[in-house]
């Protein structure tokens, strides 16, 4: 037997076990191993029907992804799974799927070709294939409708979420719940139906529905897709697939989803997305801090700082579970901090997120205090307040005061030094930047700042907390502004030397938006409030080198008290609902500056707006890259599509500039260079890779391989 499938025998049922770990994809060999064993139990007489299972923690994950990079990257065509899933289904015994874990993508087709499926009542089935900007390809398309009906299958195709085994069980997806030992519940049920007709997936039309019952379904979910995933096609080509299959018979739906998938699959958009599956995954390897590194457990946390950031990072931690204390100066600030949180808390259970009973649980997770009498019980601390190394010193050398020895003390500081912060401590190798971004609570990013003194226990912890917290931890260096917040700053200066050269302030909004970010650089910055990086740019002012041209009309918006939203003006003009309007004074205003610094104003495209502002992210990236401030690029891929709002099916900055070419990059960035001066200067490393004709996806594969 083939060494990933094994079979099995009950007495009369034969039990056949996937098994390749980690997540039993259906990697080359476990197709035809399943099919091997498929026939050797229709050939036994002893046996009467058959349970598939996986080893270990899960069914199946689906198709091994990693095969899709090999097959676009050599343009070889491999066996599809269809053949296989017509011969489980063709058996003459019945097999019965026994799902634990997830039932994902491919795992999902292979069980509904099965004609019984029974679930532990804590698995989850899906079709997550959009979210690789593909769709399902394995006849998901055509036999989830069947089972289901066309409603509900085209959401879960095009949205790619999950569903519980209890709600498929509902839907008819799953035909029997199994609470204790789901191998015994899943051969009793074999018993039970073994010798009866075994139901085909293929062949149960009945909840199909006719042409005109479904029309509507599927205008109001592209409606959907167009408005939820604005910019992705394989939601809407799911749709298509499922469509398509509506009125042909089984076997043509089935090719006509099989030519969709690997136009799909083929896509640009789908071999970002894949790029984003593993980096999201890679960014948690750090080469210097293996895995098996002891880690701190962290049962107890407490946050410095009720304000906005602390308040959220207070409820991150409630939300995982882990007890927190919250703490302020005054009664009055705590006060007003808590009430953010309740308030914030609220309107998730509003909006369905939470239920109320989940929030209270989490509300008596967090205890607000005036003292620091509570930290010498806690494992970690994050240090929220205002951002300022004066402020932040005083607070750490209270925390090396007030915490025991090993706890972990962190700052939430988004530019200031962790070194300098860590001075402050006797002891620097506790010390480590958590930099959450706003609303803490709901964005996945979190930078984790490694100071040089920093050590790898508490880098480790900080990594595998992450995960636990529900973010995305992204180990970064410590230079100003560290990864993100670096690179945003020559983004939103091209932004505004854009408008300054003569584009209008919602045009360079659209075109980043049409490219596919959640928000234009000006509308984030209204958002943001201007105030905050006018402060910042009055602090570092000092270290600007003289003579380099730097944008003036956010200064002088913020002079003018324009701070964005929150004063109701910014760039733009805000009702009592935020929603924003052009604000014609901007214009005039904007215009007399240029004038007034002799500023030459042109027509700007939409397309030159892109370059400028993302070829700046993309320098500044290559910069940090080549300085070791970001250990591969797909880490700044990570941070920007987390923490910045940048389109996942662009795959990130640096795999974006992969994908347009680097030397075509390098050749525009050179242009820029000659138009506008010093700051478009090409980064050394970014250079060397045009001129060589390689990718930041082979710098990574050969910088992973050195270290
Ligand atoms: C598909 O099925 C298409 C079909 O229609 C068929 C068409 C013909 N392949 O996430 P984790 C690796 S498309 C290869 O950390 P967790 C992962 O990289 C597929 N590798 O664990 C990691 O490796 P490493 C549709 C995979 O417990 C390790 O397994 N299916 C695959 O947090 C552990 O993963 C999906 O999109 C895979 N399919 O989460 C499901 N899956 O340790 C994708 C995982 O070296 N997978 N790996 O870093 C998931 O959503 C999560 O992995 C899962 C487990 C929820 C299963």
């Amino acid at each position: 037997m083939n060494n990933n499938v094994r079979i099995s025998k009950d007495n009369d049922v034969a039990v056949i076990t996937i098994d390749n770990p980690p997540v039993n994809a259906l990697s080359p060999g476990v197709p035809e191993g399943i099919s091997a064993a498929i026939d050797e139990m229709n050939s036994d007489p002893s046996i009467k029907a058959a349970v598939v299972i996986g080893a270990g923690r899960t069914f199946v994950a689906g198709a091994d992804i990693k095969e899709f990079i090999k097959m676009t990257s050599s343009g070889a065509r491999r066996a599809t799974l269809l053949p296989l899933l017509l011969h489980i289904e063709d058996s003459g015994k019945p097999v019965i799927m026994a799902i634990h874990g997830n039932a994902f993508g491919g795992g999902l087709e292979l069980a509904m070709a099965g004609h019984y499926r029974v679930a532990a009542s804590t698995a989850q089935v899906g079709q997550p294939e959009v979210n690789l900007g593909i769709i399902p390809g394995a006849g998901g398309t055509q036999r989830l409708p069947r089972l289901i009906g066309v409603a509900k299958a085209v959401q879960m195709c095009a949205e790619g979420k999950p569903i519980s085994a209890r709600e498929a069980a509902a839907l008819g997806l799953i035909d029997r719940l199994i609470d204790g030992d789901l191998l015994e519940g899943a051969v009793a049920f074999a018993r039970e139906v073994a010798g009866k007709p075994a139901p085909k997936t293929r062949e149960r039309n009945e909840k199909l529905g006719t042409a005109a019952e479904n029309a509507p379904i599927f205008a109001a979910a592209r409606d959907t897709a167009r408005k939820k995933q604005r910019g992705l096609k394989a939601p809407l080509v799911a749709i298509d697939a499922v469509e398509a299959g509506i009125g042909l018979p089984f076997d043509q739906g089935c090719q006509a989803e099989a030519k969709l998938f690997t136009e799909c699959l083929f896509s640009d958009q789908s071999k970002a997305l894949i790029h984003v599956f593993f980096g999201e995954r890679e960014v948690a390897k750090i080469p210097d801090v293996p895995k098996e590194t002891p880690v701190i457990p962290v049962n107890r946390a407490a946050v410095v700082g009720s304000g906005t950031m602390g308040g959220g990072i207070a409820m991150v931690f409630a939300n995982a579970g882990i007890p927190v204390v919250l703490k302020d100066v005054d009664e009055a600030a705590l006060d007003l901090g808590m009430g953010k949180i309740r308030k914030n808390y609220a309107s998730s259970v509003q909006r369905g997120r939470f239920t109320q009973e989940f929030v209270d649980e989490r509300l008596r997770l967090i205890t607000p205090v005036l003292t620091y009498d509570e930290f010498s019980r806690v494992d970690m601390v994050v240090e929220a307040v205002f951002e300022g190394m004066a402020l932040k010193k005083t607070v750490f050398a209270g925390l090396d005061r007030a915490c025991r020895r090993g706890a972990i003390l962190a700052s939430n500081t988004s530019t200031l030094n962790i070194d300098e912060i860590a001075s402050a401590t006797s002891r620097p190798e506790a010390v480590i930047g958590t930099h959450f971004f706003s609303p803490a609570n709901v964005m996945r990013l979190l930078e984790i700042v490694r100071g040089k003194k920093s050590s790898k226990e508490v880098v480790a912890t900080c990594m595998q907390l992450s995960k636990k917290l529900g973010k995305i931890g992204v180990l970064v260096g410590n230079c100003r502004g560290f990864v993100g917040n670096r690179m945003f700053g020559p983004y939103r200066r091209e932004a505004q030397f854009l408008v300054e050269e003569g584009a209008e302030v919602a045009a360079v909004d659209q075109a980043l938006v049409e490219f596919g970010n959640a928000m234009g650089p000006l509308a984030t910055g209204d958002l943001a409030g201007l105030d905050v990086g006018w402060r910042i740019r009055k602090e570092y002012r000092h270290l600007e080198k003289p003579g380099i041209r730097q944008p003036f009309a956010e200064d002088r918006l913020c002079e003018m008290g324009r701070y964005g939203q929150k004063t109701v003006r910014g760039w733009y003009l805000y009702d009592e609902n935020r929603r924003a309007s052009t604000d014609p004074e901007v214009s005039a205003l904007v215009r007399k500056w240029s004038a007034d610094a002799g500023i030459a104003q042109r027509q700007i495209s939409a397309a030159e707006i892109v370059d400028r502002c993302i070829y700046a992210l993309v320098n500044e990236g290559a910069r940090i890259l080549e300085e070791g401030y970001a250990l591969r690029a797909v880490d700044i891929d990570i941070i920007y599509l987390n923490g910045y709002g940048f389109p996942a099916y662009r795959g990130g900055p640096m795999w974006y500039a992969d994908t347009v070419g680097l030397q075509s990059v390098y050749r525009r960035i050179c242009e820029f260079h000659q138009q506008h001066g010093e700051l478009w200067a090409p980064a050394p490393l970014l250079q060397q890779l045009a001129e060589t004709g390689k990718t930041f996806a082979e710098f990574d594969k050969e910088h992973v391989a050195a270290a």
